[in-house]
């Protein structure tokens, strides 16, 4: 296998990236050193998280001028996330660190007035200029294909400007703001979006740069329409695992989070098993799905936190699917079973290195925003979320949030966040508060809703993983109530999640609310509707998707 060098200096998933490359037929060197990199014909620097933390570790280590002498040897260079942004002047995520200084501009932060930052999801990389469609790709980048990005950092996209200076620029569109996608001059490829996490589209990408294949004709022009920049409707599938009764690895869905039969036949009260996780996973990312969310609901006892199941199941589930993996479940401090402490951050870490490009946090997040308010609404830098967002970056940290509505009579019979509602309680009741719940739902908590959000986000987290318990498996669409409320109170990404019951569900939930993504399980699991009849219906109704490439 013919062989290309990979710097790994940040923390991050890098495993998905050795896969793709694997998976196009190239095998990975690490470059360990400053001393190896002389050694590198083909070189990629990929990089998750923060500007200032990656740009310092490379310069430290004594990385930039080596980088800098492969660059200028004409030797073929790949910059991937912040691997695109080191090559910029400096960004103004932290404008004390210098970049490498190969593209004469800044980097600046997304506006947040109207949008959700960071820009999370599938976009375009397009090279069409002026409303003209091109027949060509730029390193196997099609106009009509969609890219995975995650950055609240970004290069304003200016008409001419680096074009001038020689380089071929890929753009996309976030809200009214055009950023670079990616550039490319000379020996020099470098994306903003991570072609190792973005389906068939982004593996064509890598390819073609590792074999040098810069433009080629495209089988056929792509359609204006096609080409339409923005960020798609991102679907997400989930899967909730847990061993059942023999002890297997199970997919399984509740009903309120009820997750046992009540058929009244022999597997009565049995874990409800509706199929294995890692063929489900693949099936799903085959189906069109743009995420995949794994939640361990029970936390594996007695088990050595390294031999945890979900670990082998990232692995295995990162050689096949190429979209973006969360894990979620178990995050938090903890005791191993032979009395060592393992840190929130420890365990995080072992599921990015396994092929985790998120991680999940429940319960934990919520005994944080106790403290968060009884601290008076300080941070204390200890917490789960605030560790591993430090460390990777917030875009890599989710709060999957499991409230349920509490009705009261009037809102002033709480202290809490009431809104008024079109569902009424059991006694006619007209307004409720969404209470927050640790453990599954099995115990409720003196926080709500946006307590807990807006607590979260203080602290890092870079997306909110919205659950309903009482929407939770009913199949009755999504409870739009909640995620307008929750919307309304925050700036980071919201996943609406719990209720889904057909493809129109979705419509509903991206038409009535501002929701970032939504997300669906026990539909997909029961066989009901697949990913792509929902992506297909929500194109038919003029939402923006990304569509499946073979
Ligand atoms: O508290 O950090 O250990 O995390 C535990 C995680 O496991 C949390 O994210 C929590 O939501 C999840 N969880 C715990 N118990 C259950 C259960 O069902 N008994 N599942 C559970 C939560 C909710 C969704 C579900 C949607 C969509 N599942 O993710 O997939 O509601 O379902 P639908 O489309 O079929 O309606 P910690």
């Amino acid at each position: 296998m013919p062989t290309v060098h990979l710097l790994d200096y940040v923390a991050g998933n890098v495993r998905s990236l050795v896969n793709a490359i694997e998976k196009v037929g190239y095998s990975v060197k690490w470059v360990k050193s400053p001393a190896d990199v002389p050694a590198a014909e083909k070189l990629i620097i990929p990089g998750v998280g923060h500007f200032g933390h990656c740009l310092s570790q490379l310069d430290a280590a004594g990385y930039m001028e080596p980088i800098r002498a492969h660059i200028k040897a004409g030797k073929p260079f790949m910059g991937i996330c912040v691997g695109i942004q080191a090559l910029f002047e400096g960004s103004d995520e932290n404008p004390a660190v210098k970049g490498l200084g190969v593209i004469p501009m800044r980097l600046r932060k997304f506006d947040d007035t109207d949008k959700s930052v960071p820009h999370i999801g599938w976009n375009s990389a397009n090279t069409s200029q002026r409303g003209e469609v091109t027949a060509e790709s730029l390193y196997g980048l099609r106009p009509d294909s969609k890219y995975y990005y995650v950055h609240s950092y970004a290069a304003p996209y200016v008409e001419g400007q680096l074009e001038k200076e020689g380089w071929t620029v890929a753009t996309a569109r976030y809200g009214d703001e055009e950023f670079v996608g990616a550039v490319a001059r000379d020996n020099v490829f470098a994306t903003q979006f991570h072609p190792e996490k973005s389906g068939v589209a982004g593996l064509r990408v890598l390819k073609a740069f590792l074999e040098g294949k810069r433009t080629e004709k495209l089988p056929e022009k792509p359609s204006t329409a096609s080409a339409t920049e923005g960020l798609t409707r991102r679907v997400i599938a989930c899967l909730d695992v847990r061993t059942n009764d023999q002890g297997d690895l199970v997919v399984t869905k509740g009903d309120q989070y009820d997750v046992r039969e009540k058929d009244g036949v022999s597997t009565d009260g049995a874990v409800r098993n509706l199929g294995k996780p890692v063929d489900m996973a693949k099936k799903y990312y085959e189906q069109g799905a743009d995420e995949v969310t794994f939640l361990n609901i029970t936390s594996f006892r007695n088990c050595p936190v390294a031999d945890t199941p979900m670990l082998e199941i990232l692995r295995r589930t990162s050689e096949t699917v190429f979209v973006p993996l969360t894990i979620g479940g178990g995050i938090r401090d903890t005791v191993d079973t032979d009395g060592t402490k393992v840190s929130a951050l420890d365990i995080a870490t072992m599921y990015f290195k396994s092929g985790a490009d998120k991680v999940s946090i429940g319960s934990e997040a919520v005994t944080a925003a106790e403290a968060y308010y009884a601290r008076g609404k300080t941070l204390e830098g200890t917490t789960a979320i605030e560790t591993i967002s430090a460390a990777y970056g917030n875009q890599a940290v989710v709060v999957s949030v499991d409230p349920r509505r509490v009705y009261v009579t009037t809102p002033s019979a709480t202290q809490h966040h009431t809104i008024k509602t079109e569902t009424k309680g059991p006694g006619g009741e007209e307004h409720c508060w969404y209470q927050c719940t640790i453990k599954g739902g099995r115990e409720g908590r003196d926080v709500d809703v946006r307590q807990l959000v807006t607590a979260v986000e203080a602290m890092g987290a870079g997306e909110i993983l919205l659950n309903c318990i009482d929407k939770d498996g009913t199949n009755s669409g999504f409870d739009l109530e909640l995620i307008n409320d929750v919307k309304a109170a925050i700036r980071i990404p919201v996943i609406a999640s719990s209720g889904a019951g057909h493809p129109g569900h979705f419509e509903e939930v991206f038409a009535r609310t501002r929701t970032d993504a939504a997300l669906g399980a026990g539909m997909f699991h029961r066989a009901e509707y697949t990913v792509k009849q929902v992506k297909e219906h929500l194109q038919e109704k003029g939402q923006l998707v990304r569509q499946y490439e073979k």
